[in-house]
């Protein structure tokens, strides 16, 4: 059994930070985020940025500051959220890549996202795999529910593997419109995974209370970890997150539990087929 790679989603587009302080959204709190995060045990950094004012953006000058200033400050790989807010057109989600990450989220079908809709029409996935194919961007694909895994296996049918050659994704557990994040759920999923190549490695990650129950479940199925206050802002009942580092630092200590240690950075990019 490997270790455990453990991805921080620090920020997200949906939690208000005037509501929530200590979600980091500037790029000083998100690279001190990021650098705390990553001595405690993550090895991968999923990004999405805010404006000035905390409201989520896609703007491609700041996407391409953060990029660069991740990677000054933490060996983490920088994974681009494509996902954006259920807002962003698929233009400017394209339009992510230009901003050169090692990463990049790929969401594998259109889900109902509590009031919303998270858009991902069939075409607009293969316009995003095929780009990241081109670019060298390697993919996480993003998995809200049971029958993206067979679309996730008939894009990789169709139009091959993605940069680096390794498949690797992450099943977001708990959304509501998404499948439960539930120990069957999950090992529905990982059952789905015998039909994808040889070697496919999942993380998986509970939005709010479900965060425990898909930690647990997911290392005993030999799965990942993704963590951070994009996905969960209270670290227990009445007691809400203080930061991005008390989550991963959590993850961690599971892991080692499980006698996983978490990956480091370089055992990442071995793992994903990222260039050191
Ligand atoms: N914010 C959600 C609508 C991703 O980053 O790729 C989509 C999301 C997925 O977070
Ligand atoms: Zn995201």
């Amino acid at each position: 059994m490997t270790g455990t790679l453990i991805t921080v989603a620090p920020t997200g587009a949906e939690v208000d930070k005037a509501a929530v302080p200590a979600l980091p959204a500037s790029l000083a709190e998100l690279v001190a985020a990021a650098k705390e995060c990553q001595a405690v045990g993550a090895s991968i950094v999923h990004v999405h940025i805010r404006d000035d004012d905390a409201r989520p953006t896609l703007d491609l000058g700041r996407l391409r500051d953060t990029v660069a200033a991740l990677r000054d400050a933490t060996d983490l790989v920088v994974q681009l959220s494509t996902g954006g807010a259920v807002t962003d057109p698929e233009d400017a989600r394209l339009a992510v890549l230009e901003a050169g990450p090692e990463m990049a989220s790929c969401t594998m079908g259109t889900v109902n996202f509590g009031e919303d809709v998270f858009l991902n029409r069939w075409e607009f996935i293969v316009e995003l795999h095929t780009r990241m194919q081109d670019r060298g961007v390697v993919p996480e694909y993003e998995i809200f529910d049971l029958g993206q895994l067979s679309t996730l296996e008939r894009l990789l049918d169709r139009h091959g593997l993605p940069a680096g050659g390794h498949v690797h994704l992450d099943l977001v557990m708990g959304v509501p419109g998404g499948m439960p994040g539930t120990v069957a759920a999950l090992a529905a999923c990982t059952a789905a995974l015998r039909n994808l190549p040889d070697g496919t490695t999942f993380s998986a990650t509970g939005i709010g209370r479900a965060t425990l129950p898909v930690l647990l479940a997911s290392l005993a199925a030999g799965g990942h970890l993704r963590v951070g206050m994009e996905d969960t802002v209270t670290y227990a009942k009445g007691r809400p997150v203080e930061s991005n580092a008390q989550l991963v630092a959590r993850a961690a200590a599971f892991a080692r539990l499980a006698q996983r240690e978490p990956m480091t950075p370089a055992q990442t990019r071995a793992l994903l087929g990222i260039p050191a």
